[in-house]
Formats: C-alpha cells, sequence, structure tokens
C-alpha cells in the first residue's frame, strides 16, 4: 500500500479485487458496447449481478476514451463507471490521448454525482495490451492533474490485481511525486 496527498485529495495504490472496494465509485475496465467480457468487466458484473448489465443495455454503448456510470447493484460501492480505455496497437494511433481521456471522464461523472471516493483498475493493461509502464504514468498523472483542481474528490484508489501491476505503479507514483 501506498498513500500520497494531493493537496486536500488522498490518492493510494493497493493490490487487491476491486469488486471488494467499499468507495462510493469503482470504475470498470469496459469495452464500447458496454456488453461485458472477461478480466475486471467480468469479476464486476458477476458480484454485482444483472442490474448492472439492465443499465449498461439501455445505455447501449460508450465511444473509445469516455465512460459511463450505472448502479452499483449488489456491491458495495453505489455505482460503476464504465470506462473504455484503448487497444493498444503501437502507441501510435492516439492511444495516450484515450487512455487519458477515459480517466478524465470517470473523474467528470465523480464531481458531476458528487462522488467523493473512487477507486480505479489498471484500464487497457489486460486485454487490450497497454504497455504497464506507460499506461502506469498516465493514469497517475491525469489523476493528479485532477486532483489539483477538484478537492470535492477526497480520496482515488488504485487496486491493483497484482504484485508486478502494483510495483509499477508505485514506480510511476514515486517518479511524478519525488521533489
Ligand atoms: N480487480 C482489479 N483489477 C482486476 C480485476 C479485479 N477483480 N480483474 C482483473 N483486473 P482487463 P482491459 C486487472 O483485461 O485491458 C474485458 O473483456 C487486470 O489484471 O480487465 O481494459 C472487457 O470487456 C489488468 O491489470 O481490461 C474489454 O473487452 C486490468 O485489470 C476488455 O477486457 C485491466 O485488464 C478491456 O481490456
Amino acid at each position: 500500500m501506498m498513500e500520497v496527498r494531493i493537496h486536500k485529495s488522498r490518492l493510494e495504490l493497493i493490490e487487491g479485487d476491486i469488486t471488494k472496494q467499499d468507495t462510493e465509485a469503482i470504475v470498470n475496465a469496459a469495452n464500447s458496447r458496454l456488453a461485458g467480457g472477461g478480466g475486471v468487466d467480468g469479476a464486476i458484473h458477476r458480484a454485482g449481478g444483472p442490474q448492472i448489465m439492465e443499465e449498461c443495455r439501455k445505455i447501449g454503448g460508450c465511444p473509445t476514451g469516455e465512460a459511463r456510470i450505472t448502479t452499483g447493484g449488489n456491491l458495495k460501492a453505489r455505482y460503476v463507471i464504465h470506462a473504455v480505455g484503448p487497444v493498444y496497437r503501437d502507441g501510435r494511433h492516439k492511444e495516450p490521448e484515450y487512455l487519458a481521456s477515459a480517466y478524465k471522464y470517470c473523474l467528470k461523472h465523480a464531481s458531476e454525482y458528487k462522488i467523493k471516493s473512487i477507486a480505479f483498475p489498471s484500464i487497457s493493461t489486460g486485454a487490450y495490451g497497454y504497455p504497464i509502464e506507460k499506461a502506469a504514468d498516465i493514469a497517475l498523472s491525469t489523476v493528479i492533474d485532477y486532483l489539483k483542481s477538484h478537492p470535492e474528490i477526497e480520496l482515488i484508489r488504485f487496486i491493483l490485481f497484482s504484485a508486478d501491476t502494483y510495483r509499477s505503479y508505485e514506480r510511476a507514483l514515486s517518479l511524478l511525486t519525488e521533489k
């Protein structure tokens, strides 16, 4: 576990399972059809129950680089924010912009819904193949930037599913916050 303060807010890195989180919102790494799938998406729908998929169907889809919000169903979290990260090709197809944009959309939803605590997985770094070191730097710098002008968000947690992913985020956060 690593914790830093960004102005008035807290930013935490934790190795674990996002479906167990008690933050007001958890973020899903979804696909643009919001159709469910494997990885964190599968785990969230399994743990949260069918109500989440019902709302996803009504919404119909979400473009890459954006996010949509639904109920948390049976989860501890009140909301799930479904973010669609980019499929990584070679880094020259606006992948960094799309990835940053997916995080920003989640944060904008959080502010609009007055959500004070939110947990993120490492978007795009599983099935979508985004190189972890690059993705960690983009994810963390995007949320740090947002927190600097949005003290209404009190807590952002990154829930990293493996020790390797956790260590990559820890390294990236150390680099970004060292004086
Ligand atoms: N809690 C936290 N992180 C998790 C969990 C969990 N329970 N399970 C997996 N991860 P991925 P993507 C990590 O593939 O790359 C789906 O099929 C995982 O180890 O879930 O954005 C969707 O439907 C990895 O570090 O998401 C899309 O089609 C990270 O979450 C596609 O995969 C993201 O891996 C999205 O691919």
